[in-house]
């Protein structure tokens, strides 16, 4: 918290200082400043907005910051708190920001954003509703479309929608593969063998399909 009064100082004193002749010193400068308080180009990650501060952080000792954080100042002047807002985090050691996370003005997370092969392009999207991870997309192939959809149901994965056939456009997602899941194993997965999105066939597991099929007369038997 120490450093994070100091921090606001130091930009208030910074935002006080900005005289002519400092901006023309640099220009290349100042443009990297504004950059770097831009962040990764999230709007909520973004820092020259009113009421926003950003710091960073070297978490791995190498003397470069590796995590970025941007807090938005909420509530009534005096009685104000600091929200962390965007959590921008560098993980080889590059200086550029890998993953990114969202929050919402009451610290829940909305989004995080991974780019897992360093291309500097996004490749897996995690969603959260009420701060719950409701929904994760990938793009496995590092193609810049997403094939697999995990929908998630109390914290856990639910179900799978996989695009084997790469139907799918960026207006309209197009799986051909659903999976259902049940104590982290798939019991169930239909499969559209010809692009008409209708299941063609099903595969069920047989220790799963049993126990649909047996009457719930006992529960003392089962073992999760
Ligand atoms: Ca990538
Ligand atoms: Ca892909
Ligand atoms: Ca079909």
């Amino acid at each position: 918290m120490n450093k994070l009064a100091l921090l606001s100082i130091v930009s208030a004193v910074g935002c006080a200082s900005t005289h002519a002749s400092v901006e023309v010193n640099s220009a290349q400068q100042a443009a990297q400043d504004e950059a770097t308080k831009k962040g990764t180009g999230d709007p909520r990650c973004d820092a020259t907005q009113p009421d926003r501060e950003s710091s960073e952080y070297d978490t791995s000792g190498n003397d470069l910051p590796d995590v970025r954080k941007v807090f938005a100042r909420m509530g009534e002047p005096g009685s104000s708190r600091l929200v962390l807002i965007c959590r921008e985090a560098d993980v080889n050691g590059d200086g550029k920001k890998y993953v990114v996370r969202i929050y919402d003005n009451e610290g829940r997370s909305l989004r995080e954003d991974v780019d897992r092969n360093f291309d500097g392009k996004i490749d897996q999207h995690t969603i959260f509703q009420n701060g719950e991870i409701v929904r994760q997309e990938f793009d496995d192939n590092f193609d810049g479309r997403i094939e697999t959809k995990i929908y998630y149901d109390n914290g856990k994965p639910s179900r799978a929608e996989r695009d084997l056939a790469g139907r799918s456009t960026p207006a309209q997602w197009r799986p051909d593969r659903w999976e259902y899941f049940d104590g982290g194993k798939t019991v169930r997965m239909g499969t559209d063998l010809d692009g008409d999105a209708r299941v063609d066939r099903w595969d069920r597991d047989a220790a799963w399909k049993k126990s649909q099929e047996q009457p719930a007369t006992s529960v003392a038997g089962s073992d999760g």
